[in-house]
């Protein structure tokens, strides 16, 4: 711990680290939260990127630079005020750069936002929130000027996430294939179906926009009164279909059991949280949303669940190689759950259709 908090040192920051510890429950990144001795002086969010997955780190944090930049100017037009709470902001390294690297790993440094709260469960009133946080989110990146790099390739590619899950089982790599078949049916018999967005995209019907790409529910912070402050987690914000902000926020929002809920009884969607995000993305993104758009919001649920389904098997198949387990089977319980998760939307499936059409007519 202690060369960890050395490492904040490399960075244009205010105030003597006093401590540190670690932050968050993610995947991919390591959090930790470096404390101040000075009351007056601001905390820190110090962060390992985990450049297996994010190869081009460089462009990764310019992408993040120019979203926080151009929602920062978005803010201050708003007249808002206490803006170093509503977007992240950077602290550049002393050399110049956005990101330090010690020779094995690369660190970021991020204001930390103090008295902001992130959950893992939620309620209709703080979906609500979300909702209209992320579409308003959507809405101030639509003309950013700076061109967005895929900071990982094809990352809600949903025929590019079949292909590695095909990929996968050809090469066993795990030799995990034999004791999969039903998995393997359940993902084949609906791929081609979830695919249609694709063509739907190449053929011109369906936009592609800035989108966050990650609208797990813990990557927004409320503060105390239920009321949005910050989305954060601004990793892949990137183009693509608003279906897929949608779509994984209720993946995690809206499913009354957990991500990777050992008990699937305990899974199914919360139609009441799935509304009141309707609700609230309805009031801020409805004025720039296609009926195309609006007509696929409730696929997009279905979508991202089964993306996910196809992402956790896949590593499953390949040996784990791509999430954090924190068990040996971790992600095979992934994959029954989220699985378990997108039979439950499929029947509930004309319902939240319904839900979309009446939030959006209000
Ligand atoms: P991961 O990639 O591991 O999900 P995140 O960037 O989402 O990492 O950070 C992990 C958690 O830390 C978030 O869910 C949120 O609760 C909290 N967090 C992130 N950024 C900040 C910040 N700038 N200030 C305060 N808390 C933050
Ligand atoms: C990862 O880092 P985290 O936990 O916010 C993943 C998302 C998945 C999610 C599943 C870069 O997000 O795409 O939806 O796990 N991020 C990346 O929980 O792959
Ligand atoms: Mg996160």
């Amino acid at each position: 711990m202690n060369q960890t908090i050395n490492l904040v040192k490399y960075f244009e920051i205010e105030g003597t680290p006093v401590s540190v510890g670690p932050l968050g429950a993610g995947h991919i990144n390591d959090s930790f939260l470096v404390k101040t001795e000075e009351a007056g002086k601001p905390d820190y969010l110090l962060q390992r990127i985990n450049h297996h997955i994010f190869k081009d780190v460089e462009m990764l944090q310019n992408n993040i630079l120019h979203v926080t930049n151009h929602i920062r100017k978005k803010l201050i037009e708003k007249g808002e005020t206490d803006i170093d709470r509503q977007v992240l902001a950077i602290i550049p390294a002393k050399d110049g750069k956005l990101y330090h690297f010690d020779g094995e790993n690369y660190w970021r440094v991020y204001l930390f936002i103090p008295g902001g709260k992130s959950y893992d469960a939620i309620n209709p009133e703080l979906a609500y929130e979300a909702g209209k946080a992320f579409g308003e989110f959507q809405g101030y990146l639509a003309d950013i000027p700076e061109r967005l790099g895929e900071t990982i390739p094809d990352f809600h590619n949903m025929e590019f996430r079949v292909q590695q899950f095909r990929d996968a089982v050809a090469q066993d790599a795990a030799g995990r294939v034999a004791a999969s078949r039903d998995l393997i049916s359940e993902i084949e018999s609906r791929a081609e179906d979830m695919c249609k967005i694709e063509v739907w995209g190449r053929e011109g019907k369906l936009p592609k926009r800035i989108n966050h790409c990650d609208t797990k529910v813990n990557n927004v912070l409320f503060d105390d009164n239920g009321r949005i402050l910050c989305v954060v987690d601004l990793d892949t914000v990137m183009p693509g279909y608003v279906l897929s902000d949608f779509g994984d926020f209720i993946r995690t929002g809206a499913n009354n059991g957990a991500e990777d809920d050992a008990d699937l009884n305990k899974i199914g969607v919360n139609l009441d949280i799935f509304a009141g995000y309707a609700r609230g993305y309805a009031e801020t993104a409805k004025n720039f949303l296609s009926p195309i758009e609006i007509d696929n919001l409730a696929f997009g649920a279905k979508l991202l669940t089964f993306m996910q389904t196809v992402r956790f098997f896949t590593d499953y198949l390949n040996g784990d190689t791509y999430y954090k387990i924190h068990f040996p089977e971790h992600n095979l319980q992934r994959t029954y759950a989220q699985l378990q998760l997108l039979k439950d939307l499929e029947a509930n499936y004309d319902e939240m259709r319904e839900i979309v059409a009446r939030e959006f007519k209000n």
